[in-house]
């Protein structure tokens, strides 16, 4: 593993906060009782939801019609505000790109699909693959729906959840792309909880406001990139990161969670292919500086690369549900 990297932070009391941190992940494993997988490329398009203390599969079902081998990108979030968790399927590329949520049903090995909940976050003409991420971007108790362009320009949607026969609006609720217009290396994308925005503008950074701002990442063919977007009115770019290093232009995965000590989400990147499995966290906090990682590790260091790079291909989908991972926030001691 690399050397670990120099903590540019004072540390007033290194006993606290490493103790709030172990703590933060334990509840974390404790509390999320599922966890959502979906095929990697060339299966079948099947979604599972596993146990996450056993692995032991509770329910499936078949995301998209068998013949479809192009992969399964899931997500997990409550977009019925009844506080259970739904699965969200995204298809990969290879047909037209679609999102659906499925329900885990009392009883049942089946995963029911909540049709109405069919999104088409592109339109009917862009077949390149959709990454999916879900949160609550309007804080009306039901998640949202945040889909970003696998291939070309890596556009970004987000559609709201309502209370209604018909919960998904035909048109996003909020449309961007993150790497400028000849961009074409297609994105990766997340939430992240950032502090309080309202109306386009930053309004406290260190206190969450229960409405989710994106982050975006980079494809292949340009040096790696992750920016978050404040999205309370027109999309805003409110952070950057150029994480690893400048060599590296395989693309990049990022995700989101509770790493240290406030109540703001930082941000975690991985490494696309050639990158060795490097997984960097990022302090998510407005105003600190964000040239040097909180944490890096080498996931896959023991692997030799070629067997890494054949996994990552074929590897599949993973997502808790974030809504139970918000939860521990607030049982948290401050
Ligand atoms: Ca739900
Ligand atoms: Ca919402
Ligand atoms: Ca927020």
């Amino acid at each position: 593993m690399a050397a670990r990297p120099h903590r540019p932070m004072r540390r007033r009391r290194p006993d606290r906060e490493q103790h709030l941190a172990a703590e933060s992940l334990e509840q974390r494993r404790v509390m999320a009782a599922s966890v959502a997988v979906g095929a990697g490329i060339g299966s079948s398009p099947i979604v599972r939801l596993l146990d996450a203390e056993t692995g032991a599969v509770r329910a499936e079902a078949m995301a998209f019609e068998r013949i479809f081998t192009g992969g399964v990108r899931v997500a997990m979030g409550d977009v019925d505000g009844d506080r259970i968790p739904e699965i969200l399927a995204a298809s990969g590329a290879g047909r037209v790109a679609e999102i659906r949520v499925f329900k885990e049903q009392a009883g049942s090995t089946v995963l029911k699909e909540l049709t109405a909940y069919r999104t088409f976050p592109f339109g009917s003409a862009y077949s390149g693959g959709t990454e999916v991420a879900c949160g609550d971007v309007d804080a009306n108790g039901r998640e949202d729906i945040v889909a970003a362009m696998s291939r070309g320009g890596g556009t970004v949607t987000i559609f709201l959840s309502v209370n209604a026969a018909d919960p998904i609006a035909n048109a996003a609720y909020r449309s961007f792309t993150a790497f400028g217009g000849t961009y074409d290396g297609g994105a990766s994308v997340a939430v992240a909880e950032l502090g309080t925005f309202s109306e386009g503008r930053l309004v406290n950074a260190i206190i969450p406001d229960r409405r989710v701002e994106i982050v975006v990442g980079s494809g292949a063919g340009m040096p790696a990139t992750v920016k978050a977007y404040d999205i309370s009115a027109t999309p805003r770019d409110v952070m950057t990161i150029t994480p690893m290093s400048v060599e590296q232009q395989g693309g990049v995965t990022v995700a989101s969670g509770l790493f240290n000590n406030d109540d703001i989400d930082d941000i975690v990147v991985s490494a696309g292919r050639g990158g060795g499995g490097v997984t960097e966290v990022y302090a998510g906090a407005l105003g600190t500086v964000t040239a040097a990682p909180l944490r890096r590790f080498a996931a896959f260091a023991s692997l030799a690369s070629p067997t890494l790079q054949s996994s990552q291909r074929r590897s599949t989908s993973m997502a808790m549900a974030r809504s139970i991972v918000s939860s521990s926030r607030r049982e948290t001691p401050a």
